[in-house]
């Protein structure tokens, strides 16, 4: 494939509320969408680094810099989505910038030939049951009333952010209000020590499929030691940004069960070798989020429909995140979403909302 040029287009998509983390307060996403075109097609791919880099080290005008000064210059003439990686291997890091442009180019390939991105990656079934993620709220009532609005909506899995001062009575307020039976798991974002593992012990009380990233990024160490005082899974986050990153998370016991977010990966492509890795090692996965539009949820509820991801996932409706998605809404039925069938992502922005969003945008010319 060769690629004529990439559009670069940020957008600002604000949030039905803000969602506060153990990291920060988010209110609005501000997103960078790359379009790679193609004498025959085009394709997109949704960079989903933040505006600061509190999650991890990328952010979105970094990210924009990367891609416009050093990822699109080592682009070969002739490329496909293999072809990307191969040629980004070299620059080190910038993961979620590399996958927004190797999306884009296998976006742009998989519509040209008229495949699905579910078809493509290896999706087993045509719809995947979705947990929401809750944030931090400033009192118990407030979160009570969050979570019944999402069991109303039909959500199968609740995530309750987590952050000291934040853990046990949250925890406790939900099992006592919905009861034993619900899915329910915390997620901490890195913001605790090996220190708190007594605390962190009781919330074995609440039978939690698991606790996410309890500690910093690069613990893996301090995790496998963690996860022998704790009776609750450890599942990882932060800590892993590559297949490498996975198998030495499973030989060290420092986790159980695995959240695949493609972005923090690098891509689609590494999303599937790690879901291969896992599931040969009968470690659980499923799809994380990092608050999308429909054109990353298109491509992260194929992902989730993969035989191996056999947690629900952050793979929540629209309307949770935003009044107005920029393509047509991904909405919930009976607690699922359907894995889109069109070619590639299978959707396409809407170009009067897109219009209206967007707040920059960039024509890059390849020759
Ligand atoms: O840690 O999973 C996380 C959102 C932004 C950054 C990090 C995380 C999240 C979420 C929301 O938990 C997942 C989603 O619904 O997209
Ligand atoms: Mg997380």
């Amino acid at each position: 494939m060769k690629i004529t040029g990439v559009e670069l287009r940020r957008i600002a998509m604000p949030l039905v509320a803000p969602f506060r983390t153990s990291f920060g307060t988010e209110t609005a996403r501000d997103v960078l969408l790359v379009r790679v075109v193609t004498p025959d097609s085009e394709g997109w791919g949704e960079c989903v680094a933040m505006s600061e880099p509190l999650y991890s080290s990328e952010y979105v005008d970094g990210a924009a810099e990367v891609i416009r000064r050093f990822l699109l210059p080592a682009l070969p003439r002739e490329v496909d989505a293999y072809g990307v990686g191969r040629a980004l291997e070299p620059i080190k890091g910038h993961r979620m910038a590399k996958a927004a442009v190797e999306t884009a180019v296998l976006d742009a390939q998989l519509r040209a030939a008229g495949e699905s991105f579910g078809r493509f990656l290896g999706a087993a079934r045509d719809r995947v049951p979705c947990g929401v993620s809750v944030g931090i709220m400033d009192s118990i009532p407030q979160l009570l009333d969050a979570v019944e609005g999402y069991l109303d909506e039909g959500y199968v899995r609740i995530k309750l952010k987590i952050e000291p001062g934040w853990d046990v009575e949250p925890v406790r307020a939900v099992r006592e209000r919905f009861g034993d039976q619900m899915l329910l798991q915390v997620d901490a974002n890195a913001a605790y020590t090996l220190v708190d593992a007594p605390q962190l012990a009781k919330l074995d009380d609440f039978g939690l499929l698991l606790i996410e990233q309890p500690l910093a990024n690069d613990d893996l160490v301090q995790h496998a030691q963690l996860a022998k005082l704790v009776r609750t899974p450890i599942c990882l986050d932060e800590s892993i940004e590559s297949a490498e990153h996975a198998a030495a998370a499973i030989s060290l016991g420092a986790c159980s069960i695995i959240n695949i977010k493609p972005g923090r990966i690098g891509g689609y492509l590494e999303a599937r070798r790690i879901h291969d890795l896992c599931r040969a090692h009968g470690v659980a996965v499923w799809c994380g989020g990092m608050l999308e539009t429909g054109l990353g949820r298109a491509a992260n509820v194929a992902l989730a429909a993969l035989p191996g991801f056999t947690l629900p996932g952050d793979t929540s409706g629209s309307r949770r995140y935003y009044e107005t998605d920029i393509t047509e809404p991904f909405e919930l039925s009976d607690g699922h979403l359907a894995v889109p069938t069109g070619p590639g992502l299978g959707v396409e922005p809407l170009p009067s909302v897109l219009e209206e969003v967007t707040t920059s945008t960039e024509w890059i010319p390849i020759d």
